[in-house]
């Protein structure tokens, strides 16, 4: 039977999850082990941990015994060409069996692991391993040619592993790292990383600047396992897929720690999307609970209720949402065709965990995003002030008293760019909203310039950095434009230099330059020549009046800003 919420609330702590995960404060704590070890060692060893499947249907099944030994065989390898604790190791794949067991194996030689997804191009791939100083990259032949080109400009960067590299022609300091092939090490000991110790460095985007890595701790295990079990409601024999990337935040919190704290079963499904795939998949490996995201959702909207009722997924129990406002129309589309409701669940890079959600068994108000998690403080707040704005029809900031154990720690150098997001002792998450009579909190929009393409976080700066690489490009600003699909895309204003005519080759020839310096979700979807842009007087992009017109919003008051 399921807990109620407010049973969830009574008497809440969080010593709750370290007592079912065996935590106890000043010892060693290390992910890689939780996930791995301590489930063989409570029994689980030849329980299914991984079902992997590729887009051909080729599939392979990882027992926690199998996790456990070759994520210490990587572990090993790591510390013997000699890499340290602390060094930070990206991993640069797609969604690889090696992507979820070399996440464990980084964690348990000590190292910081830093996921950063396949799709990026070399400009993307750059700026987050030049920012991080990270000494190896883990990645596949597919795309070690990216690395390759950037690599003399990160001298910190020793070692390039390539999973699939055996046999293969690899340029030093590339090395095959074969997951299977590697000895099994005798006697490998878990590097005893403590609580604080930095786990897992996640790049995510602002307004101003590059993009900032989020630097998570190892006790933030204690906030994922809790709350995949009780809002993803996990349970010994589910069979759970999250379809997210561990690219982003969402895939390593609950594609990876979460639910291996929690010793439940994993399907990946390593290939893009396509909705009879997907509908296949789940129906093969009778998904009970699936965590997934509005852009994925309207996605198989698209497709159409007809496809879905070919497939028997009669298993599925619970659903969850995440990454971007969820419409009430895929709440009504989803209890429609799956019989019942997406929860949406609330949450950032630098939370760590689900913080404002719609729990299991809680009345779902289509549209809402449910309430705070226990433990969890939230409320919304003049982010000026940081003075509450509760009351009615009033929109706030969405503010978090700080201390849950998995918000992040910093951003990885840069101090002054985490402190302000703290105001009279909130932090302040950038999202506006508003909270009902029942506590029930409703997502308004983002509180900066950063845009949110299908759940994924864009900054408009590393968009404009980029744009501004071209040779034609004189002044660039890069917004949101509405999208049926994926919410918002990027849309971007360009003036040309002179010599320079807009036309539709050249709008191509930047979009294509963006996708292939950035990521295919950075690309511009349009391009709009311009004379010049807005501008403050010393000389800022105004993007906010940009956005207001392609939204069809009232600019508002710029006055201020034209003085700035
Ligand atoms: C997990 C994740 C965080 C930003 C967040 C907000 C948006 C996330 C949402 C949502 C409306 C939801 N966001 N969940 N907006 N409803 N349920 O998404 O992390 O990539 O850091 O993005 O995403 O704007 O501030 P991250």
């Amino acid at each position: 039977m399921t807990v109620t919420y407010a049973e969830r609330l009574q008497g809440f702590d969080w010593s709750l999850a370290e007592k079912d995960l065996g935590i106890r404060r000043g010892d060693p704590l290390n992910i890689g082990w939780h996930c791995s070890d301590r489930l063989c060692e409570l029994g689980l060893a030849r329980k299914p941990a991984l079902i992997w499947e590729d887009h051909t249907g080729e599939s392979h099944t990882y027992t926690f015994d199998d996790v456990r030994r070759y994520s210490d065989a990587i572990a090993a390898h790591l510390l013997s060409v000699g890499l340290k604790p602390g060094d930070r190791i990206c991993l640069f794949m797609d969604r690889l069996a090696e992507l979820y067991i070399g996440f464990l194996g980084v964690l348990k030689m000590g190292g910081i692991v830093q996921p950063l997804f396949s799709a990026f191009g070399e400009d993307s791939l750059w700026t987050r391993l030049d920012n991080a100083g990270t000494a190896a990259v883990i990645t596949q032949m597919k795309h070690v040619k990216k690395v390759r080109r950037i690599k003399e400009r990160l001298p910190q960067l020793r070692h390039i592993f390539v999973v699939d590299g055996a046999g293969q022609a690899l340029k030093a300091p590339e090395t095959a790292l074969a997951m299977r092939e590697l000895p099994r090490p005798a006697g490998f000991k878990v590097h005893p990383t403590t609580a604080e110790t930095p786990s897992v460095l996640h790049y995510t985007s602002g307004t101003t600047g590059q993009p900032k890595g989020a630097q998570h701790v190892h006790y933030s295990i204690v906030s994922q396992y809790l709350t995949a079990k009780w809002v993803l409601d996990l349970r010994p024999d589910d069979i759970y897929w999250c379809n997210a990337d561990p690219g982003w935040v969402t895939g390593t919190s609950y594609g990876i720690i979460g639910p291996w704290a929690n010793g439940v079963t994993q399907v990946v499904l390593d290939a893009g999307f396509n909705a009879e795939a997907w509908y296949r998949f789940m129906a093969k490996h009778r998904v009970t609970v699936w965590y997934s995201a509005p852009t994925a959702i309207r996605l198989l909207m698209r497709d159409g209720n007809e496809l879905v009722r070919r497939f028997d997924l009669s298993s599925l129990r619970h659903l969850c949402s995440v990454g971007e406002p969820l419409n009430a129309e895929a709440v009504i589309w989803s209890q429609e065709v799956f019989g019942k409701p997406f929860h949406d669940t609330f949450w950032q890079t630098e939370t760590g965990c689900i913080v404002i959600t719609n729990f299991p068994g809680m009345k779902v108000k289509p549209g809402s995003m449910g309430r705070p998690f226990p433990g969890i403080t939230a409320t919304v707040v003049d982010p000026a002030t940081g003075e509450p704005r509760t009351g009615p029809g009033q929109v706030g900031v969405i503010a978090l008293r700080p201390g849950w154990p998995s918000q992040i720690r910093g951003y990885w150098n840069n101090p002054e760019g985490y402190r302000k997001k703290f105001v009279n002792g909130w932090y302040l998450c950038g999202d506006r909203a508003s909270i009902d009579p029942d506590g029930y909190f409703w997502f308004v929009g983002r509180d900066d310039d950063v845009i949110n393409t299908g759940g994924h976080l864009v900054g408009p700066f590393e968009i404009e950095s980029a744009l501004l690489e071209h040779p034609a490009v004189a002044e660039s600003a890069a917004v949101a434009t509405p999208d049926k699909v994926n919410m918002e895309v990027v849309k971007a204003f360009v003036a040309l230099k002179p010599g320079y005519e807009p036309d539709d080759d050249l709008e191509l020839e930047i979009m294509n330059f963006i996708r292939k310096k950035l990521s295919p979700l950075a690309m511009p979807q349009s391009i709009e020549f311009v004379d010049s842009l807005p501008k403050t007087r010393s000389g800022k992009i105004i993007r906010r009046i940009l956005r207001a017109q392609e939204f069809g919003e009232p600019v508002g008051d710029i006055s201020t800003l034209m003085n700035d």
